[in-house]
């Protein structure tokens, strides 16, 4: 049995995956408070490691503490911008993305978003996929990095086209974090 009352704390920059990740666990009654801790990211090709190397290296007194790295997996470019999605975004952003891939007509794309939750010696990790599709051009103006692009399943709108639930209802992130939520409520005591 886990013990903890019902805080976590999230090692994030990112206030969007704050406001996803609360939109998920408040149906667990669990409450997410962001925390600037230094996190150690590896350069990896791999969104687990990376999570598992930053949990180990967090500062210990912060208990329990979840770490999340997600990115964008496309095929027809072999898998770019993936682990790196954060740096591509800054760089080039959804307008670069669009432009590798004009004219072409395979757009298989997919999200992947991993969540490590520790605490003392315990770390689980949960993992959270989408399949869909690379937009023709940006549509929508919610969310956040490559949402404007990002059509999810075989639906024509693209994750910046929703609202923050029915992107929970699809995401990558919203995906894992159920998981976590449900994994949570099997777990803790005195919740
Ligand atoms: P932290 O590392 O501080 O958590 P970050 O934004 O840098 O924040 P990542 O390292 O996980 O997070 O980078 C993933 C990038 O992939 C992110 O910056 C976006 O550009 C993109 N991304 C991930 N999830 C996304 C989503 O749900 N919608 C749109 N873009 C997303």
């Amino acid at each position: 049995m886990l013990h903890f009352d019902n805080k976590i704390f999230f090692a994030t920059n990112n206030i969007n995956k704050i406001q996803e990740a609360q939109g998920i666990l408040s149906n667990f009654g669990i409450v997410i408070e962001k925390i600037d801790v230094k996190k150690v990211e590896i350069q990896s090709d791999v969104l687990e490691e990376i999570v598992l190397y930053a949990l180990k290296k967090v500062n210990k007194r912060i208990i329990p503490i979840i770490i999340e790295d997600s990115g964008l997996f496309i095929e027809k470019l072999n898998g770019f911008p993936g682990p790196y999605s954060s740096y591509v975004y800054k760089k080039i952003g959804c307008d670069g993305i669009l432009k590798l891939l004009e004219g072409e007509k395979e757009r298989g794309a997919k999200f992947v978003s991993i969540v490590g939750f520790k605490k003392d010696k315990l770390i689980k990790i949960f993992k959270g996929e989408i399949v869909g599709k690379i937009a023709y051009k940006k549509m929508g103006r919610h969310g956040f990095g490559f949402d404007p692009i990002f059509i999810p399943g075989n639906i024509e709108k693209t994750f910046a086209q929703m609202n923050l639930e029915e992107k929970n209802l699809w995401s990558h992130r919203g995906r894992a974090f159920k998981a976590l939520g449900e994994w949570l409520q099997s777990s803790i005591k005195n919740f």
